[in-house]
């Protein structure tokens, strides 16, 4: 017995020591491999830097080292105070008589804002990956270029201290505040005196008449005079170690846009939140930006950059070389709007890419609302898309105007530069984008919405003169059947009309209100809510044959008790008579085509 247990003993030992060297000798292995590859590309693309002999890059410029500024880091975690951490704050009663009036130029609580430290720290909320995670030794520098009109006094030093505080030192070559013809008398001479006193690696520049944020952009980058630029919004907070996973795609492939995680700043208490873990950029086709989930792939790398089709907008990171070589924004643009589809699509279609990296994050208030008078020159957003489409959306553009129909006969101005550049940089046609970058964009915003699958009243087929009825009924009540009205010569009262659209989901016909379950038990109740959109608690489907409506991933059918006029789901019987409905109108086309409308 004893002599058995040594012999089992030591056979354990021996197989895990063989372990364990297998799997050292393969990683190193493949690390070296690794580096050997990375060399080569690195070498063969690196801005302003000669290819190497690959030897020779091994060594310098694949090291890779760990950015954390822990001294930094130690610092921030001691601090204490309003705000400190990223908690929400509170005005004191007595703090109060500023609130209005700052909130009403602001559209965000800059009362509180004079509370908070500049230099304030913020919680550490990537994930727990980032924070062992290595990048390139040799990053290139950058300018952080951040355009302001009228912005509040300490959200925009806030948003100064805040870079270059957790920037490496060596990395920021300056920061520029791009003063936009502001009228608070601080955007002036105190700015200037602020900055020379307190944060030396910042200036503004402040442009002679309204550019409009657009032009206030280019006009930072033109003075700009690092490898990389770095475009941030004027209420924002840089968080731990966000610049060197900014930085490391584009010093792989200058023709790379890296863009930070957007966190949120509550625009009334200045609580530091993230917004979520991430999402691939995109719009409709009226042009408002949305997201699209992260692809299975991305998802299995949750601290790895991931490609986004689109950009929000306003925080970015290029290599100045590309963004040039793009010929920057289009300067026809005016004031705000559609540059975010400009630079992306151009990016894309010209042999760029264009990532976010989930390791670096900033923090934006988004605003309750904006403070700004309108500035009285038409719609200039809509000549800003009617340029974008024209220039780069081909075929597609005619989406646009389906929607919009007006934009047709707005002047875009002259495109003839913006066209010229398409045709020296030899791009893509939208297509292409459309196909292998927004891929899954058509079947959640369809460029010609699809009709409905069905529409009508819905009768049981055990109790045919019983009909599903909503009752006039509104968010989060159920909802039963009743008799049906169309039966009725003396005018029942009752709600029995349901479209079932390509959102794949069973609307009151007219409203944007949708049958929805929640409830994962037997005889769940149905409900009436605002629809999102379909998937989860809102999906249905029709099926013609067994005259079945389906519920949910996984699926439960709607039934009903004739005695009670309960209406619920169940589990599906194909015996049960209950559960069969004839639906009015049925449009047996789209219903075969089922799978290829909308989403999956
Ligand atoms: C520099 O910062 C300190 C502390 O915030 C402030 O009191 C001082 O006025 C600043 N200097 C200038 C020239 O604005
Ligand atoms: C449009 O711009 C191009 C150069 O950018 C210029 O040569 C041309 O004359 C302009 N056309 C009109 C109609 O102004
Ligand atoms: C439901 O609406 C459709 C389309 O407007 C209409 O044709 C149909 O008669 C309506 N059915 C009922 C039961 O009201
Ligand atoms: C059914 O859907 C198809 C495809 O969307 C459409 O062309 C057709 O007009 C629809 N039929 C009816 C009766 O609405
Ligand atoms: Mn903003």
């Amino acid at each position: 017995m004893r002599r058995n247990l040594k012999t089992l003993l030591k056979y354990i030992l021996i197989s895990s020591v063989t372990v364990v060297f297998t799997v050292l000798f393969y990683r190193i292995f493949k690390t070296r491999e690794y580096l050997k590859d990375n060399a080569v590309f690195i070498g063969a693309q690196n801005i302003g830097i000669e290819p190497l002999a690959p030897q020779e890059i091994i060594l310098v410029d694949n090291e890779k080292i760990d950015w954390h500024d822990y001294g930094q880091i130690k610092r921030d975690l001691k601090r204490t105070g309003r705000g400190e951490q990223g908690k929400p704050e509170y005005l004191s009663d007595k703090e109060n008589q500023e609130y209005d009036a700052l909130y009403k130029v602001n559209g965000f609580n800059a009362a509180l804002s004079d509370k908070i430290a500049i230099d304030r720290a913020v919680p550490d909320i990537r994930h727990k990956g980032c924070q062992t995670k290595k990048y390139l030794k040799n990053l290139p520098t950058v300018s952080v270029i951040v355009p302001f009109h009228n912005e509040h006094w300490t959200t925009l030093l806030r948003t100064a201290a805040s870079v270059v505080n957790r920037s490496p030192p060596h990395l920021l070559k300056e920061v520029i505040l791009v003063d936009d013809f502001s009228s608070k008398p601080f955007s002036k001479k105190p700015l200037d005196d602020y900055l020379a006193a307190n944060l030396t690696k910042v200036r503004a520049i402040h442009l002679p008449e309204r550019s409009g944020l657009i032009r206030a952009r280019i006009a930072g980058a033109k003075a700009a005079t690092a490898e990389i630029l770095i475009f941030l919004d004027s209420h924002t907070e840089a968080n731990i170690n966000w610049l060197p996973p900014l930085l490391e795609p584009i010093a792989q492939d200058y023709k790379t846009c890296v863009c930070p995680f957007i966190d949120v700043i509550q625009y009334e208490t200045f609580e530091y939140r993230a917004q979520d873990e991430g999402a691939r950029g995109a719009f409709d086709w009226e042009f408002f930006y949305k997201r699209l989930p992260l692809l299975p792939e991305d998802l299995q790398h949750p601290t790895e950059p991931f490609k986004s089709p689109v950009m929000a907008g306003g925080l970015f990171a290029i290599s100045t070389k590309f963004f040039w070589e793009l010929g920057g924004y289009d300067e026809g643009l005016d004031i705000w709007g559609g540059e975010q589809y400009e630079l992306s699509f151009k990016i894309w279609q010209c042999g760029g890419q264009m990532y976010d990296a989930p390791c670096s994050r900033v923090g934006h208030i988004y605003r309750k609302y904006a403070p700004f008078p309108n500035p009285g020159k038409g719609d200039f957003v809509g000549r800003n898309y009617r340029r974008v489409a024209e220039v780069w959306m081909d075929e597609y553009a005619q989406y646009l105007y389906m929607r919009r129909p007006h934009y047709k006969n707005l002047d875009p101005g002259n495109l003839t530069k913006q066209r010229e550049i398409r045709e020296r940089l030899q791009c893509k046609p939208f297509k292409w984008f459309m196909e292998n970058i927004a891929f899954d964009l058509p079947l959640k915003y369809p460029p010609v919405e699809p009709g409905d699958f069905g529409v009508g009243e819905i009768r049981n087929l055990a109790a045919p003169e019983l009909c599903v009825d909503s009752g006039f009924k509104d968010r989060d009540q159920v909802i039963a059947v009743a008799p049906c009205i169309s039966d009725s010569k003396n005018k029942l009262k009752g709600e029995q009309n349901f479209t079932l659209t390509w959102h794949k989901d069973l609307r009151v016909k007219g409203k944007s209100i949708c049958l929805d379950v929640s409830d994962p038990n037997d005889k769940a109740d149905v409900t009436l809510y605002p629809c999102h959109g379909s998937k989860g608690n809102q999906y249905w489907k029709y099926d013609v044959e067994k005259q079945w409506f389906l519920h949910g991933g996984n699926p439960r059918c709607l039934d009903c008790d004739p005695g009670q006029k309960r209406l619920f789901v169940r589990s599906c019987d194909e015996n049960s008579k209950t559960q069969k409905w004839r639906f009015e109108n049925v449009n047996l086309t789209m219903i075969a085509d089922w799978e290829n409308i909308g989403i999956k």
